[in-house]
């Protein structure tokens, strides 16, 4: 009998087959018709990223064997399980004070950030799940500047302060994560996962850890671990964050997407190195992970597809995805995920 991991994730075209059972929460992207869900109480993120390479629905399912109960605190809607929590929510800037003539109010961006934030680990805390393991951020126009700085910088800030005011690690044990941009007009849209035990935070050799970036990528350093591992009775689920040609805190290979998408792969890589370090027993290959590919110019698509096609081998789940990535200098952002059943005990 197949040991099951305790979560599984699907990537999904045809809405029949996000109605599935145990469905915990699901993304779905661009213009995927959501309303054919039906109203089942089941969490859903409505990304607004179009879909490569022809705009097709996509839904992203995450499911458990686990009996799930759905619920909502505030903004976020949930649905949980005994050991786990799937959550989203969106919030609009424009539901926030813009200027007033006599005080720096933050962006708009900013208090909607704060706000998700606060909320999110206030769900969190009253619901029992503690441990953030991984989470999702949708910025609308992420490389935009107002108030003397880019946008991607005002969410790292209010992210920040929102997780130190709810008592929460702005550094090491903080969740697998991935930060892109939007469509201009979406709110601000965010998913995650929280568990009852905490994984194992996983940084990468050849990165400076995210969270101790100089001060050069903005006065508040990103909030986020490389990757992230849960362990759970039935196996163990690897989340990798959204990885870029970062070595060290640059960016390389400015300008040559191919080369960007080469550094990405060896330092996903390097991050499956150090989690079969910490795996005992399990194995985590490169070509079984599920992929998810942010790709700023629909152009280079077919020059990224050859690549991975060549260095991940058919085997490989990729989904592609046009979005702008934090750093203007960076055209290709990958994350991943995956999971590794264990042998019940005997
Ligand atoms: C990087 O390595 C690329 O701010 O949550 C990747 C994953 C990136 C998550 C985030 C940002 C985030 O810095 C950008």
């Amino acid at each position: 009998m197949r040991a099951q991991a305790g979560l599984n994730l699907a990537y999904v075209s045809r809405v029949e087959d996000a109605r599935r059972d145990g469905v915990l929460g699901i993304a779905t992207f661009h213009d995927a018709p959501a309303a054919a869900l039906g109203e089942t109480g089941i969490p859903i993120a409505r990304v607004d990223t179009p879909v490569l390479p022809t705009d097709a629905p996509l839904y992203e399912i995450w499911s458990s064997e686990e009996p799930a109960e759905s619920g909502q605190q505030g903004r976020v809607q949930f649905r949980r399980t005994p050991e786990m929590l799937f959550g989203c929510i969106a919030v609009a800037e424009q539901d926030f004070a813009v200027q007033d003539a006599n005080r720096a109010v933050p962006s708009t961006l900013h208090q909607a950030t704060a706000h998700a934030y606060r909320e999110i680990c206030a769900t969190l805390e009253t619901q029992g799940y503690p441990h953030l393991l991984r989470i999702w951020n949708y910025l609308p126009d992420i490389n935009g500047h107002s108030h003397g700085t880019e946008r991607y910088r005002q969410f790292n800030t209010a992210r920040r302060h929102a997780l130190r005011a709810s008592g929460r690690a702005v550094a090491g044990s903080v969740p697998a994560a991935s930060a892109l941009g939007a469509d201009s007009e979406s709110p601000l849209v965010i998913y995650f996962l929280a568990g009852k035990v905490a994984p194992a935070f996983i940084e990468n050799p050849r990165q400076v850890s995210a969270y101790h970036y100089p001060r050069q990528y903005g006065t508040d350093s990103p909030a986020f671990s490389r990757a992230a591992l849960l362990r759970q009775i039935g196996g163990l689920t690897l989340f990798v964050s959204g990885t870029a040609s970062i070595a060290g805190h640059r960016s390389l290979h400015i300008g040559d997407t191919a080369a960007q998408t080469g550094e990405t792969l060896i330092n996903i890589e390097a991050l499956l190195g150090e989690a079969n370090r910490l795996a005992h027993g399990a194995h985590f290959d490169l070509d079984a992970l599920a992929y998810k590919v942010y790709v700023r110019r629909p152009s280079d698509l077919p020059m990224i597809q050859a690549q991975l096609a060549s260095s991940l081998g058919r085997k490989a789940r990729i989904v592609y995805l046009r979005a702008d990535i934090c750093r203007h200098d960076l055209l290709v952002e990958i994350e991943a995920t995956g999971m590794c059943p264990l042998a019940a005990a005997a």
